[in-house]
């Protein structure tokens, strides 16, 4: 079957350039109702732009605990009123996402692969177009495997690749293979970079972000409950992979980027290696070290939040 290109996407945002920005869908204004069932909203339901409307900062990240951390972080860095113990999951009448806002700022859990993370996107989309926000910059933070990095670096995608290290994002949709681009935002990602220098016990580099649908064998792991190949072709899939710049390796990247290109939303990837590939492939590193490094990129998006509200 012969993939479709969106790649250039010219279809996608010409035809709805009308519409307000963020969805891409003209079925959505014939319908009298949107429930945006896995997060537990809806647009009767709730008054989505009075409760979103001033959302400018979005950031998901895999789970629902340290999204919920770094919404208390995000609390205490902005010096918001009230107490952090008050700061409720929005999405608290389902247990598939967690969601909550602080101030301008958004934090959703999207848990583990493409498929969990589309579906939570979609309906974040859809969120923020029926609360009519504007200019929003979304986030991933996240965790990752490294390629050649010392555990604890945290790299900001350049371009999220697939296992084959193209910069797109394959889809089945109606029994075709459609392909979208995976380019993320340059200038927010270049002016995380150097916001970066500006955090020394942050090692941050940028590069490429290869996105699979496994972290096992997908992922060139050898110790998974089963295994096809061997350490030498797990080493030269490795080094290929830093060849063609991968610098690191999740499970969200090419969608994320994907589908945030498509709907007109600037995307960022920063996610923190917790080991590094080429060294093995079990997350060995004592849990406090891991505990911070996940706070990694959850700091430096603060310090980028910060610095464009002006409060540094
Ligand atoms: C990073 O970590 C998770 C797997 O452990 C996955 O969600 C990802 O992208
Ligand atoms: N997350 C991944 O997807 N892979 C790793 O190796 C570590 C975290």
């Amino acid at each position: 079957m012969a993939p479709i290109l969106l790649n250039s996407i010219a279809n996608e945002h010409s035809s709805y350039i009308q519409q307000v920005e963020y969805v891409k869908n003209p079925h959505l204004d014939s319908m009298e109702e949107d429930i945006l069932y896995h997060l537990n909203l809806g647009t009767k339901t709730h008054d989505l732009p009075q409760m979103f409307g001033d959302v400018k900062f979005v950031c998901v990240g895999g789970s629902p605990n340290r999204m919920r951390s770094f919404a208390q972080f995000i609390h205490e860095e902005l010096e918001l009123p009230g107490n952090i113990a008050d700061i409720r999951d929005i999405c608290e009448g389902t247990d598939r996402y967690s969601m909550y806002k602080v101030g301008p700022v958004l934090s959703i859990s999207h848990g583990m692969g493409v498929p969990s993370i589309s579906i939570m996107l979609h309906e974040l989309i859809k969120m923020l177009y029926h609360a009519r926000c504007r200019d929003v910059i979304i986030f991933r933070i996240g965790t990752s495997g490294g390629i050649g990095l010392a555990a604890g670096t945290v790299v900001i995608t350049d371009k999220a690749v697939d296992s084959c290290f193209r910069p797109q994002f394959e889809q089945v949709i109606l029994g075709k293979v459609i392909i979208r681009s995976t380019e993320l935002d340059e200038d927010v990602a270049q002016e995380l970079l150097q916001y970066s220098s500006e955090l020394p016990d942050i090692p941050t580099v940028i590069g490429n972000t290869m996105c699979t649908h496994d972290f096992y064998e997908g992922q060139g792991r050898l110790d998974g409950a089963l295994c096809s190949f061997s350490t030498e072709e797990k080493f030269e899939y490795l080094r290929k992979a830093n060849e063609a710049g991968v610098r690191n390796i999740e499970m969200e990247s090419t969608v994320f980027a994907a589908m945030c290109r498509v709907c007109n939303l600037k995307a960022a990837v920063v996610c923190v290696t917790l080991l590094d590939r080429f060294e093995g492939d079990q997350i060995s590193t004592p849990h406090d070290a891991l505990l911070e490094y996940q706070q990694r990129p959850q700091r430096l998006v603060v310090h980028f939040i910060k610095k464009r509200l002006g409060l540094i």
